[in-house]
């Protein structure tokens, strides 16, 4: 028999603002050595000390299970942080994002996304057409959890990334989330880059254009970074938020890395040419 598989999420917290928080889903032999890692994370985290932390394990149900393969990943080269931005604009429009929700989003990601202008503990979900904001609660967001990858694929995705200088768990962990919300056919794409002050690389995701990261898409030192879901218009807000928190999605294939990019290169390539 398989071995048992559980979710574990860790979330800590200073003076109640999001320090770090993350997602992944073990097998019972792993489950304490993973507990003791996401709790010293929390604790060393550069937007720490925090001064709670929280995990919590749940047992998933096999037959809740489905597989699934990580996408594309292509490193976009951009001259500044606005250039990235600009070109992230433009490809969110590939995806259906209309530029004015594209914008907005960038906007709001610059700015810090919660009340008070500090960084979410979740994700917006932004309607792709009007840019209007749709999570229940601007504080925390939408969190995606239930995803993890098999010990086969990890150690794949390794020899993938290690050549191109990304074996890092930013881009690992990134990718597997980015992975599950880019497979809902609500969602036309999203855009992320991380809170944490020394890490400045984000992306852009759709199921079409696969995970497209730029190096820096925020400046050094900056700690308001997040995450936007762009919408389908119209679509069942409450149904996709159940599933991308608790339907649990293991991958078990890998995508392809490709070696980095100019984005106008990029864009050129994909046969539209930058505006
Ligand atoms: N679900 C939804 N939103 C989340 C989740 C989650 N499970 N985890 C984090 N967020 C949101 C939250 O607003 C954080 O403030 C923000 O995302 C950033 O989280 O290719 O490290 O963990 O080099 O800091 C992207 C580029 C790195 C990786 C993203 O995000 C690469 C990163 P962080
Ligand atoms: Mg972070």
């Amino acid at each position: 028999m398989k071995e048992q598989l559980y979710s574990i999420r860790m979330h800590a917290s200073a003076s109640s603002e999001h320090v770090s928080g993350a997602e992944s889903l073990v097998g019972v032999g792993s489950l304490d050595v993973t507990a003791a890692n996401l709790v010293r994370r929390a604790l060393q985290h550069p937007r720490g000390p925090a001064d709670q932390v929280r995990v919590s394990i749940d047992l998933i149900e096999p037959a809740s299970l489905t597989y699934g393969s990580l996408p594309a990943l292509r490193t976009l080269e951009a001259d500044s942080v606005a250039d990235a931005r600009q070109a992230a604009a433009v490809l969110l429009e590939q995806g259906g994002v209309t530029r004015t929700a594209a914008v907005a989003a960038i906007q709001w990601l610059a700015d810090g996304a919660a009340p008070g202008g500090v960084s979410m503990r979740g994700a917006m979900l932004i309607d792709s057409q009007s840019g209007q904001r749709l999570e229940p609660d601007p504080a925390r967001g939408v969190r995606v959890s239930r995803i993890g990858l098999t010990d086969e694929l990890a150690e794949q995705l390794t020899e993938q990334l290690a050549p191109l200088g990304l074996d890092n768990a930013h881009v690992r962990e990134a990718l597997v989330l980015a992975g599950k919300v880019a497979r809902h056919p609500d969602v036309m794409a999203e855009l992320c880059w991380s809170d944490d002050p020394d890490y400045t690389a984000g992306y852009l995701c759709s199921r079409r254009l696969g995970y497209l990261r730029f190096p820096k898409l925020k400046p050094p030192g900056e700690t308001r970074g997040g995450r936007a879901f762009f919408l389908r218009t119209g679509c069942h807000r409450e149904a996709l938020i159940t599933w991308l928190e608790s339907s649990p999605l293991l991958f078990n294939q890998a995508g392809e890395c490709y070696p980095p990019v100019s984005w106008r290169d990029y864009v050129t390539e994909l046969g539209t040419g930058a505006d």
